[in-house]
C-alpha cells in the first residue's frame, strides 16, 4: 500500500480498458489500502479505473453498479457489502455483456454464471484459525474445567451483518468450539469493523461482565477500539483479557509486540495486482478461475515478532 503512483503514459491511457470499480467505502485501515491497492496497481497498468465508493450502503452499491452498466466499462469488480440481494442487478450487468469480477466479500445468488470468479479471503479459516489458537491456549483452564466447572467466556465483536467475512469468521470460530462445552460465547455483537463502534460495545461488555477470559474480534479496528476501552478501566489487555484479531494493520502487530494482543490474524487487503490482472483477462474474454483465495499468514505472541516486516498499513 506504500506504493508510489505512477504516471500513465498517453499510449496506455489511449488503449487501456475501463473498469468499473465498486468499493464498499472506508470503514476500516484494511479498506482504504484495499482502495489504494486497487487504483494503484490500474494506474501502474494503464487501466482506467471508474471508483465508486458506496458509503455503507447496498442501495448505493446497487446505483453504482448500474452506473457502470450504462457507462458500458469493460468490467465490473464489485466487492460487496453484503451476501444477499444483488441476483438482479447483477443480471443488468449479463445483459449487457459486462463480466463481473467479486472481491473480498462472497455473495450468494441463484445462478452462480452470475459473475464471473472470486478472489478474496478465506474468512471460514481465518475464524477457524481464531477457535484453534482458544483451544490451545486455554488447555490448561479446559483441563481443570471438570473439577471446577468455570467456563472460559468469550466476547465476540462481530463485523457487518450479513456480510460474508462476519458469517464466515463466526462460523469457523463456533465449529472448532463447539464439541467444547467449557467455551461459553457470552456476549456477540455487531462493530460494524468500526474503530469506534469497537470502543463503544466494549465499555458495554465491561460493564457487564467482570469475567471476560477472550475477545475474538473480526478486525483490528474494532479490537483497537476495544483495547482503548480496558485501558481506560485499568485493564491490561492481553493479560487480564486474551485478545485475538484479524487484518495485521501495523498497530495490532505493534499491539502484539507490546503483549496486548494474543494472536493476528493476517486478512491481506493488497489484491489489487491480481484483481486488475483477472479484470484484464476478463476483458480479453478469457475465463478467470471460480474461486481464488489470497495467501494469509498468522501471527502468535509467542513468534519470534521482531521478523515481522513492515505491514505498509
Ligand atoms: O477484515 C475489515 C474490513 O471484508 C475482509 O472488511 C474485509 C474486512 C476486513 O473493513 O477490516
Amino acid at each position: 500500500c506504500g506504493a508510489q503512483k505512477k504516471k500513465v503514459s498517453q499510449f496506455e491511457e489511449d488503449h487501456g480498458i475501463i473498469v468499473g470499480f465498486s468499493q464498499i467505502g472506508a470503514e476500516s485501515a484494511w479498506r482504504t489500502c484495499n482502495t489504494r491497492s486497487v487504483q494503484d496497481a490500474a494506474a501502474e497498468k494503464g487501466v482506467q479505473l471508474v471508483y465508486a465508493n458506496a458509503e455503507q450502503k447496498q442501495e448505493n452499491q446497487i446505483k453504482a453498479l448500474r452506473s457502470f452498466i450504462a457507462y458500458q466499462v469493460d468490467v465490473i469488480v464489485f466487492i460487496p457489502i453484503v451476501t444477499d440481494g444483488w441476483d438482479n442487478v447483477l443480471q443488468e450487468a449479463r445483459d449487457a455483456g459486462i463480466p463481473v469480477l467479486v472481491t473480498d466479500r462472497k455473495i450468494a445468488v441463484e445462478d452462480q454464471s452470475l459473475y464471473a470468479g472470486f478472489i478474496g479471503t478465506d474468512s471460514l479459516k481465518e475464524g477457524r484459525t481464531a477457535g484453534q489458537f482458544v483451544l490451545e491456549k486455554f488447555a490448561a483452564k479446559r483441563e481443570s474445567f471438570g473439577q471446577t466447572k468455570e467456563p472460559i467466556t468469550i466476547v465476540e465483536l462481530f463485523g457487518t451483518e450479513g456480510s460474508s467475512v462476519a458469517n464466515g469468521r463466526a462460523e469457523g470460530f463456533r465449529e472448532v468450539l463447539k464439541s467444547y462445552p467449557e467455551f461459553q460465547i457470552i456476549y456477540s455483537k455487531s462493530g460494524d469493523f468500526l474503530r469506534s463502534k469497537g470502543y463503544e460495545l466494549a465499555v458495554e461488555f465491561l460493564e457487564m461482565y467482570d469475567d471476560i477470559d477472550v475477545i475474538f474480534s473480526h478486525n483490528d479496528g474494532m479490537t483497537l477500539g476495544a483495547i482503548e476501552a480496558m485501558e481506560e478501566r485499568g485493564l491490561r489487555p492481553g493479560k487480564d483479557i486474551v485478545i485475538i484479531t484479524i487484518d495485521a494493520q501495523q498497530e495490532a502487530i505493534d499491539a502484539l509486540r507490546e503483549g496486548k494482543v494474543n494472536c493476528v490474524i493476517e486478512c491481506n487487503p493488497k489484491t489489487g495486482p491480481e484483481i486488475i490482472k483477472l479484470a484484464q483477462r476478463l476483458a480479453a474474454g478469457e475465463t478467470i478461475p471460480r474461486l481464488q483465495y489470497v495467501h494469509e499468514e498468522v501471527f502468535y505472541e509467542t513468534d519470534n515478532l521482531s521478523l515481522i516486516e513492515p505491514r505498509g498499513y
